[in-house]
């Protein structure tokens, strides 16, 4: 109801929850997938919330889908052909359209029901299906990575829901192994990886399976996104093997690219020193994820 707080429990982060207040509920249904709401809250702007769990507020935004792009594309020189592993709302697609190197965003979502209410509800992140380069399959990113051709890839971006419902199978061995075989030689994917302060043995699982997958390099980076539950993010950036790729030091930087301003907008939270910072980690997580 208006004026009240809308909570969000659930069993990935037991014993808290986390709370916005609602000033009008815009739009709920359910797909075939997952239960979709839309709702206007007083403190962060429009919400998206599936299966209970928030995907993002306008005011915030910024943070997760700026990142998730930039980390992996400016880690390497002139990406070329990318692929969006969910993202239905369009905003990991409005940041690649700031590539002016890349020529084809592959984007395979399995919900059309969140690609149409995203473009109702958030035109500023659906103005990335707008792109030329960008084509849509709507299907499941597990099927679909079956079939891609051996080394096509530039860059791999998951921006997937937790592994709950349909993502579960996105945090699983033979996904990263289809992955890794889509990509080139010193290819690179970033997968939204959770957070640090909640999901250690996830992050654990993820990074042993991809230190055995992926023969480049492998790095834990994060950012701050106060509407995720504990108000971090992680990614976890892979390469294969190939020309050796420096995730730390920005090869192809953000200030340096032409097309950065032709989605529209600045950029409001990524930049070189960021990028840069994001793996910077925690001791507790040092230890955890066995990084040294
Ligand atoms: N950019 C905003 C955030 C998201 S959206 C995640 C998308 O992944 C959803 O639209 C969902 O339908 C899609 N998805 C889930 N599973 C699959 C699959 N198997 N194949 C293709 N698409 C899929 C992520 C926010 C992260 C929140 C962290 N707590």
């Amino acid at each position: 109801k208006a004026g009240n707080l809308m909570y969000f429990n659930n069993p990935m982060w037991p014993g808290e929850a986390h709370s916005l207040k609602v000033e009008n509920i815009l739009f709920q249904g359910k797909s075939e997938f997952q239960e979709i709401l839309v709702f206007e809250s007083s403190a962060y702007g429009k919400v998206l919330v599936l299966d209970g769990i928030v995907q993002l507020s306008e005011k915030d935004e910024c943070a997760y889908q700026e990142m998730i792009a930039h980390l992996p594309l400016c880690s390497i020189e002139s990406p070329k052909r990318v692929l969006v592993v969910g993202g239905g709302d369009g905003g990991v697609l409005r940041e690649i359209s700031r590539h002016s190197s890349v020529e084809l965003i592959d984007i395979c979502e399995i919900d059309k029901m969140v690609i149409d209410v995203c473009k109702k509800y958030f035109p500023q992140l659906y103005v990335g299906f707008e792109d030329p380069r960008v084509r849509l399959h709507v299907g499941d990113a597990v099927e679909f990575l079956r079939h891609v051709p051996e080394g096509k890839y530039d860059a791999i971006i998951v921006d997937s829901s937790d592994p709950v419902g349909p993502a579960q199978e996105l945090v699983e061995r033979p996904f990263f192994e289809t992955t890794a075989r889509a990509l080139r030689p010193g290819g690179v994917l970033c997968n939204m990886a959770e957070s640090m302060w909640l999901h250690t043995h996830l992050i654990q699982d993820m990074l042993s399976i991809c230190r055995e997958t992926f023969k480049g390099s492998v790095h834990y980076a994060w950012a701050s996104v106060p509407t995720y539950p504990s108000g971090v993010i992680g990614f976890l950036l892979c390469s294969t093997e190939g020309p050796p790729v420096d995730f730390l030091h920005p090869v192809n930087p953000i200030e340096k690219l032409e097309g950065n301003l032709k989605c529209g907008r600045e950029l409001r939270f990524y930049n070189s020193e960021i990028h840069s910072a994001a793996f910077a980690l925690p001791s507790f997580v040092r230890r955890e994820v066995s990084i040294l």
